[in-house]
């Protein structure tokens, strides 16, 4: 019932034009929306080696004493995907702040949404007269600081009008931003586009390679420049420092094509890195312990880039790749911590953007598809809750919530 609440609750958006501020109101018509699921049916996990065709056995425990639910078999799982909330425009993330209930919808022509069930939604930021919009141009990345509930402040991460990849502070009580990085990029394409602060308390920015085709700018396996790396840097009232441990200056890895969506998961760093055009990849590191390279151009996925022989030494290699067969351009998402699914945990959750399909992996690497080719077009981004739950976000403008099926 209380599902059933939310979901009537946080309906159907329909966006108003306006030219607000930070924590500026408008008014935003609300409808109820179905709770239509896109698709019931999941075909049941295979398993992707031989080492995990175990066969499930009943828990054969003969405690009696206690009352906690067992976590059943992921190979019992089946999710589907409900409609959360829809009319955005080009949507590309959804996030909570710390502390918070309320979610933030990210809007790739410069808006950012806050919606909460007990409210009508709001406009928390309108940067769109300051964005350059693009297939891969726009308002792409949001961090809030984990102080956020003290300190007020968020980061954003979009392409300026000149082409340029923006990182601002923003405090959301004065309105004010601070400029704290600015990258020329050589094309518009390969942007990246993901911000987060990690567990270190740092922030972290995935810049793709510049664009183009080919690491055509030769960015791939620099560390001296800005361009196929993740940053990290620590924001300082309106400008930031370099801590220490990176590779160099503000690079802490390298090797990336276009990290447009990646997520922390404790120690684990999860990446989705896009592919050219064999191989789409998902790269996990221990990033306190783990190599800085993630292979690009030197590497496609696990294959050499463009042939040939190629010496792997040093790179981290995938823990998990499709061939374009399978889809066209991969999108990251998270890892499930959420409770109404204990199955599901540790798995990170990606799709394909052609394709439409769902699948998740983890650290063993074995992939299960949740939900099939065609479910959904065209998968921008995924968001998460404060719960740990997770949302599909599609470019037509609506969340989905993966949910247990049935
Ligand atoms: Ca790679």
């Amino acid at each position: 019932m209380r599902l059933m609440l939310l979901l009537m609750g946080l309906a159907l958006l329909v966006l108003a034009c306006s030219d607000t501020d930070v924590g500026e109101q408008v008014p935003v018509t609300l409808l109820p929306t179905e709770t239509t699921a896109v698709s019931t049916t999941t075909t049941p996990p295979s398993p992707a080696s031989p080492g995990d065709a175990t066969p499930t056995t009943a828990a054969t425990t003969t405690s009696t004493t206690t009352t906690t639910m067992p976590v059943g078999s992921i190979d019992d799982l089946t999710i589907e995907a409900v409609e959360f909330a829809t009319g955005f425009n080009q949507p590309v993330l959804m996030l909570p702040a710390p502390g918070q209930s309320r979610l933030y919808v990210v809007e790739q022509p410069g808006l950012i949404w806050v919606i909460d069930a007990d409210d009508d939604p709001n406009v928390f930021l309108d940067i769109s007269d300051d964005v350059r919009l693009g297939s891969e141009q726009g308002l792409l990345g949001l961090a809030f600081s984990p102080e956020y509930a003290e300190n007020d402040l968020f980061y954003i991460h979009y392409t300026a009008r000149n082409g340029d990849t923006m990182i601002e502070e923003v405090n959301a009580a004065s309105g004010m931003r601070s400029e704290l990085l600015r990258v020329d990029q050589p094309a518009a394409n390969h942007n990246g586009g993901m911000i987060s602060f990690g567990p270190d308390g740092n922030l972290w920015i995935g810049l793709g390679d510049g664009g183009g085709a080919n690491d055509q700018f030769g960015q791939g396996q620099r560390s001296d420049t800005l361009l196929g790396t993740m940053l990290r840097i620590v924001p300082e009232s309106g400008q930031y420092s370099i801590p220490s441990g990176n590779l160099a200056g503000e690079v802490w890895a390298i090797g990336l094509r276009n990290p447009w969506r990646w997520a922390f998961d404790g120690d684990d760093l999860w990446i989705g890195d896009v592919g050219q055009n064999r191989i789409e990849e998902v790269d996990v590191v221990d990033w306190t312990d783990g190599s800085r390279n993630f292979g690009w151009s030197t590497m496609e996925g696990s294959e050499c880039f463009g042939g040939g022989n190629c010496s792997s030494e040093g790179l981290v290699l995938p823990v998990y790749e499709y061939p374009h067969s399978e889809g066209c351009s991969i999108t990251g998402g998270f890892v499930y911590r959420g409770a109404a699914m204990p199955e599901l945990a540790g798995q990170y959750l990606f799709a394909d953007y052609c394709e439409g399909w769902v699948r998740s992996v983890a650290r063993d690497g074995i992939m299960r598809e949740w939900l099939p080719a065609d479910s959904f077009s065209a998968i921008t981004s995924f968001g998460v809750d404060a719960a740990g739950e997770i949302y599909v976000v599609t470019a037509a403008g609506s969340l989905f919530r993966l949910q247990r099926a049935g």
